[in-house]
């Protein structure tokens, strides 16, 4: 009978945003609680299920204590090569590019290629539509990966229209928004979610300060349906590769051709009898669809040649 069984009752809840080892858990009545990680193993990302209980700990209202196995997890590699989980359970990722900053479009492919890996649903948003030229910059990418099957969108934050289709999109899954800093993330947030203030900061002054302006993934419940975490913009995105072989599988049009090559073991990287080859030759591929998938296949190759012990 010494302590009140409300207080020490273990809970459930999302985390909303996490910073080293605090993190926003969001419960079931939709109260976000600031809670702390308990120990040093356990690790909580933006997306996680937790299991917490209220505690007073230098701060934080809660101390989570356990992380509920992932569905789905996206990653990338880091600095120092290790991977590094940016949210879990997503069902969709949703990879944004805009007239400015310059689009990457081997980032947009690795982004798609990740999400295969991972076995996320994927689309592409073509931001900033009311740019001049907007079109015609994107307008062949755009093309390409509406061909492939991803769901593609022509948003704006100056009108309304994009949004909506965008809303449609994202009704039943929970979304995460990817893409170089500034192609205006966190602009689609505050567009989407009224109410919210996302941090938005002019591309200049972000690349002044040398930071991006959103720091950490943080998400978000939408009116419509559907969740979306806003994730920090980068300027380069490395997957964590699969094995060379499985390295197609990111790319629907490769892995599609594949069928046709003579070998069953073609790598699409000079053997004879490729169709994938003849596919480029005959314009069926984009070359920089190609030139993104024979990069990674030589990532995956390398680590391969480092890490011998991976080959078994
Ligand atoms: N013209 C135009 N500008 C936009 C649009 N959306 C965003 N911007 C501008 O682009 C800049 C960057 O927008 P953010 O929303 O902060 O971009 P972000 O992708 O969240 O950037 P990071 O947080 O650094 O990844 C801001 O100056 C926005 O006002 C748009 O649809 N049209
Ligand atoms: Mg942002
Ligand atoms: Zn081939």
């Amino acid at each position: 009978m010494n302590q009140e069984p409300e207080a020490q009752a273990t809970r459930e809840g999302r985390v909303v945003s996490s910073h080293g080892r605090d993190a926003v858990v969001e419960d079931a009545a939709h109260r976000r609680i600031h809670c702390r990680l308990r120990g040093r193993r356990l690790a909580a990302v933006c997306g996680d299920i937790v299991r917490w209980v209220a505690a007073d700990t230098e701060g934080a209202a809660g101390l989570i204590t356990e992380i509920i196995p992932r569905g789905t997890e996206l990653a990338r590699m880091n600095m120092r090569g290790q991977p590094e989980v940016i949210a879990a359970n997503l069902t969709q990722l949703v990879s944004v590019i805009a007239p400015l900053p310059a689009p990457d479009l081997g980032l947009c492919d690795r982004y798609l290629a990740a999400a295969e890996w991972a076995g996320l649903k994927a689309c592409v948003v073509a931001n900033k539509s009311d740019l001049p030229g907007a079109k015609v910059l994107l307008g062949e990418a755009i093309d390409c990966y509406a061909a492939l099957g991803y769901p593609v969108v022509w948003a704006t934050k100056n009108a309304p229209g994009g949004a909506q289709d965008l809303a449609a999109q994202l009704r039943e899954e929970i979304s995460v928004l990817v893409g170089q800093s500034g192609v205006g993330k966190s602009s689609l947030i505050n567009l989407l979610v009224p109410g919210v203030e996302a941090t938005v900061q002019e591309i200049s002054r972000a690349a002044e300060t040398g930071k991006h302006t959103t720091s950490v993934a943080s998400l978000y419940q939408l009116p419509a349906g559907g969740d979306l975490v806003d994730s920090p913009g980068v300027r380069d995105f490395a997957p964590p590769l699969p094995p060379p072989r499985g390295i197609a599988s990111g790319f629907r049009e490769i892995a599609r051709h594949a069928a046709n090559c003579r070998f069953k073991d073609c790598m699409h990287l000079r053997e004879p009898g490729c169709a994938v080859a003849a596919a480029t030759t005959a314009g069926e591929i984009p070359a920089r669809r190609i030139a993104s998938y024979r990069q990674l296949v030589n990532q995956a190759e390398g680590r391969l040649r480092r890490n011998p012990q991976l080959r078994r």
